[in-house]
């Protein structure tokens, strides 16, 4: 018989999740987990079987933008793919957006909710993308409390009904960028209605064939800059289902997200509406950009989850060199090493999904408030990071395999290249925690590292009493970090202050933002997978999570340069 490889294959995502599975354990009581399980467990078996099968099958087929009509009429229709149509089906009727607003579970809804979207995921080419959209629109308009936009699209985004769901889009960047957004040049003009107009281009629309969007526009006359710009929400089809003086003039060509239909869009005078005043847009729309950051997240999780779950069932089934892989150190090494990568990603992702929940059920109090302020880019930008990394390492372990297309494994790369750039950058997110502790330039508090003593009290919460010896080398990798941390910046901030000193402290406090906020990133992922460990031994008696968290911390925490200038 020649030779003939078995590809690799996937069972029921959650049943074969031990990380998911033991968390949930850990954080839910035992009488809602049964009652949530079932839901999880299907969606578990669909992401492995039905829509992994359509995935693999859809794999060429991309969104197609119709401009125009055969007798010359423009249309601008976007036709999804049929594994999108499905998807989109099976996030509704399985409530993926729904759940966190049902609150079932309270505050636990959000976990819920999070855990279905990462089981959802990897086997949708990121339907998750329209999904954050829809939920972060949700948010956002709940919580600035518009009760006739509320009235108007809540029960849409939120709905178990197909029929009913709309899907919502977020359009911020145009051509002047996408992370300055506070210099967006579209403008919104009374008509003699009184109504508000939008004139101008957006560059970079995620998932445009929504329902509708929220946007910023400047109102005719309002100042410049970020404050100058109002929050608008925008229905996109007038009621004869005709675009709202709305021109896609094209889908772009992108690296990865193939599937999403992403556009650069004119608007032509598209009639809107203010959501929350005729100013301070970039503040109004922030709750949507924590939403859809909590995505990235999950996504980075469950697209690390993906890889290692094919890669590890490939390494039981390919024989190189007599052996299996699985039975190969070297390789069985590097896997592990990815495992400990995603298990501390996967805890941090969580942690901030739990944290969001307990805001939106009103149960979080003010430190903790700050916490998720502070959490919530910090998590974003280090997952995004941990997804290109694994992703990449998991086409590796594939060999030559790993590098074609018809695998499916190449789009696993490609669509993690996104996370560290759409919902801000690295960089803009490592800016955004300085603003959060009060040390950007514009919002400086004296108060200032009070953020920071709150976050690293939080956690290392409890490491005093952690008595395995394993778990207790990693709880000082991790408390040196945030020492080395918090010694950085009071040196940095302290100098910000002193005269002739002030511009070079401040600099230097810009340059090394990164690696602060990554080594804060990865400290915190340390804390809460050997806070996870510890529950496993005591309760479930797995030392699983002890292994990661060994190797963890053991793969470079802390990333501080003292004195790189
Ligand atoms: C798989 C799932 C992924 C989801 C898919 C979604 C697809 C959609 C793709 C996209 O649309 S990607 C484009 C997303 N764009 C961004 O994420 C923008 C990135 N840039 C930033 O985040 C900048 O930091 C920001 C635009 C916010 C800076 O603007 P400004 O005008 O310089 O901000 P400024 O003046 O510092 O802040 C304005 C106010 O907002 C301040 O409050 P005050 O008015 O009270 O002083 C800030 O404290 C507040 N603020 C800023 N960021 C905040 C925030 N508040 C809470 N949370 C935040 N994150």
């Amino acid at each position: 018989m020649p030779f003939q490889q078995e590809p690799p294959s996937l069972g029921n995502q959650y049943e074969d999740d031990r990380v998911l599975r033991s968390y949930l354990k850990r954080l839910i009581p035992e009488a809602s987990v049964r009652e949530i399980e079932s839901s999880l467990s299907e969606m578990g078996r669909l992401a492995g079987d039905d829509l992994y099968q359509l995935q693999l099958a859809d794999r060429l087929n991309e969104p197609l933008l119709t401009q125009w009509d055969a007798w010359g009429n423009r249309i601008d229709k976007i036709e999804l793919t049929p594994l999108w149509r499905l998807a989109e089906r099976i996030a509704v009727d399985h409530g993926v957006v729904a759940t966190a607003y049902e609150q079932k579970l309270g505050a636990l809804s959000r976990v819920h909710q999070c855990a279905l979207a990462y089981l959802f995921t990897p086997s949708t080419d990121i339907y998750s993308c329209p999904l954050a959209m829809t939920d972060g629109a949700a948010r956002t308009l709940l919580t600035l409390g518009n009760q006739a936009l509320i009235d108007r699209a809540v029960p849409h985004l939120v709905t178990r009904n197909p029929e009913e769901f709309w899907t919502a889009g977020q359009w911020m960047t145009e051509l002047i960028g996408g992370s300055d957004v506070s210099s967006s040049e579209t403008v919104a003009r009374k008509d003699e209605n009184g109504m508000y107009r939008l004139h101008g281009r957006k560059w970079f629309t995620s998932a445009v064939s929504s329902q509708m969007a929220l946007t910023l526009a400047r109102p005719e006359g309002n100042p410049t800059g970020g404050r100058g710009l109002a929050l608008f929400y925008v229905e996109t089809r007038d009621e004869n289902g005709r675009l709202s003086n709305i021109e896609i003039n094209r889908l772009k060509d992108k690296l990865g997200t193939r599937k999403v239909p992403t556009a650069e869009l004119t608007l032509a005078g598209t009639p809107a509406q203010l959501v929350k005043g005729t100013t301070d847009g970039v503040r109004n729309i922030t709750p949507l950009l924590n939403i859809t950051r909590l995505w990235n997240g999950i996504s980075a999780v469950a697209l690390m989850r993906r890889g290692l779950a094919l890669a590890a069932d490939y390494a039981t089934k390919r024989v190189a060199f007599g052996r299996r892989l699985s039975e190969q150190p070297l390789h069985v090494d590097t896997l592990a090493g990815l495992q400990a990568e995603f298990e501390a990603a996967f805890h941090f992702a969580f942690y901030v999904a739990e944290l969001t929940g307990r805001n939106e059920t009103g149960e979080i109090d003010e430190d903790e408030a700050l916490l998720l302020r502070l959490l919530t880019p910090i998590m974003k930008l280090t997952t995004a990071k941990q997804a290109v990394f694994v992703t990449s390492e998991v086409l590796e372990s594939f060999g030559g395999a790993g590098y074609v297309e018809d695998t499916g494994l190449p789009a696993l790369l490609r669509d993690s290249q996104v996370l560290p750039i759409w919902e801000g950058t690295t960089n803009v997110l490592a800016l955004d925690l300085l603003r959060a502790l009060g040390l950007d330039g514009k919002h400086r508090n004296e108060e200032s590292p009070s953020g920071l003593t709150l976050l690293m009290s939080r956690m290392s919460h409890g490491f005093e009493s952690v008595s395995d010896p394993q778990l207790a080398a990693a709880a000082r990798v991790a408390l040196a970090a945030f020492d080395h941390a918090a010694n950085w910046l009071a040196r940095n901030e302290g100098e910000t202050g002193k005269r002739g000193e002030g511009e070079r402290a401040t600099r230097m406090l810009e340059a090394g933002a990164r690696r602060f906020a990554l080594t804060l990133g990865r400290a915190v992922e340390l804390t809460l997978l050997i806070k996870h460990a510890r529950w496993s031994r005591e309760h479930a008696q797995d030392g699983s999570a002890t292994v990661a968290a060994r190797r963890f911390s053991s793969s470079g925490i802390d990333l501080i340069v003292d004195d790189i200038f």
